[in-house]
């Protein structure tokens, strides 16, 4: 990644900051991750670092200041765990020249909070039963000795940068949905009665990996008869069953951008009658939502037309008789914004701008009849209305069946 691009990612974020804002971004820990570790995606977009435990400082002044702090290399540890980054690979990769240790770090950041007013942190997600994280951690202790500043999330200053996908951004993004098809072509293509949930997953990992990405965006989920409707089924341990489709929710990560597709298939070859008429409608509305997708129009519309086809569908279907019961068979929302997260930073009621890349996906679970069906695209949404990313990876009737 050219270090270009982060300068103008710091630079947006600058742009949004008023005089005497300050904005601090703590890596991932290594504590946190001691086997894989998982950057924090703020901190990841800001810097293109994958460091751990590295802070991340930026000060709104008349002239703006950007300070990373990163670890320092000691010798005998190098031996065992490798060479850390050094100040000057740090600076070339994210392009921040102003790089300093982590233990310069307590004495610096006093100079940065006694001059600021507000202070940004990747605070994120918390409620009161989990305990604290690092960053309310150290904006208790910093409030001690700077009462005079109020802390933030930074979400709400992420969202605008985050959520419009550059050109690099969407070259990964469909690197991994291409990759991801690859891997649901071959499900489809291989998959027998008798065979394990597992064994598709391994059969998506190893074409993901083939073609040259290591990471998913998440944990598969394959879920065969009536696995696929428990949501976020993801144990993928049951054997298919004769007249049994498969609901594969699956996405590879490409330089951390993630694919989300969904695709159900009946793995004989053949939708059963029953089937058919369920997957035919869940793919109709997949399509009419689609069509809908175009600058301006908020997520909020898209999920009232859905509910408004969901319960057409289901009455037809002979699900429900009252409209008001559709809950029972759809419980979801239509889609999120993708990107780093697979729900990616964007708000549920956003309305789309060009730039914005978003999933649709209807679906309908029916416990009793064991079926679920779910099909999901990723939707760029351009000037002139939509381009669907995944529009390569199969869903009509006669391509599923053969
Ligand atoms: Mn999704």
């Amino acid at each position: 990644m050219n270090p270009k691009l982060l300068i103008d990612r710091r630079k947006g974020l600058i742009k949004q900051l008023k005089e005497k804002e300050l904005v601090i971004v703590f890596a991932a820990s290594v504590a946190e991750y001691p086997r894989n570790f998982l950057q924090d995606k703020n901190f990841k977009y800001l810097t293109g670092l994958d460091l751990p435990d590295a802070a991340l400082v930026i000060s709104k002044q008349k002239k703006p200041v950007i300070e990373i702090f990163i670890e320092r290399g000691i010798p005998e540890m190098e031996v065992w765990v490798g060479k850390k980054m050094t100040k000057k690979e740090a600076a070339e990769v994210s392009g921040i020249v102003k790089v300093s240790y982590l233990d310069e770090f307590e004495r610096k950041i006093g100079f940065y909070l006694n001059s600021c007013k507000k202070v940004y942190l990747n605070i994120g997600y918390n409620n009161i039963d989990r305990s604290l994280n690092k960053q309310q951690d150290f904006i208790t202790k910093a409030k001690q000795h700077f009462s005079h500043i109020t802390a933030m999330d930074m979400t709400k200053i992420m969202i605008p940068l985050r959520s419009v996908k550059t050109k690099w951004e969407l070259e990964q993004m469909q690197k991994a949905i291409d990759v991801t098809g690859e891997g649901i072509k071959n499900i489809m293509k291989n998959a027998k009665i008798g065979m394990m949930e597992y064994e598709l997953e391994a059969i998506l990992q190893y074409e993901v990996t083939r073609n040259g990405l290591q990471h998913m965006g998440f944990k598969p989920i394959i879920a065969a008869g009536g696995n696929a409707a428990t949501l976020h089924y993801e144990q993928n341990d049951s054997k298919i069953g004769k007249d049994e489709m498969v609901l594969l929710d699956v996405g590879a990560a490409c330089n951390g951008y993630s694919a989300d597709i969904s695709r159900t298939f009946p793995v004989s070859g053949k939708f059963t009658k029953r089937q058919k008429e369920i997957y035919s409608e869940v793919l109709k509305i997949n399509k009419i939502i689609i069509k809908m997708v175009k600058p301006g129009i908020g997520m909020k519309e898209l999920n009232e037309k859905t509910v408004e086809l969901i319960q057409k569908a289901l009455i037809k279907l002979k699900l429900i008789k009252d409209k008001k019961d559709y809950r029972k068979y759809y419980m979801h929302s239509i889609g999120h914004h993708l990107g780093m997260d697979t729900h990616d930073l964007g708000k549920r009621d956003s309305v789309l701008e060009v730039g914005n890349v978003i999933t649709i996906e209807p679906g309908i679970y029916i416990p009793e009849e064991k079926i679920g069906v779910r099909i999901e695209d990723d939707i760029l949404i351009t000037k002139t209305g939509y381009r669907n990313l995944s529009e390569n990876i199969p869903k009509e009737i006669k391509d599923l069946e053969r």
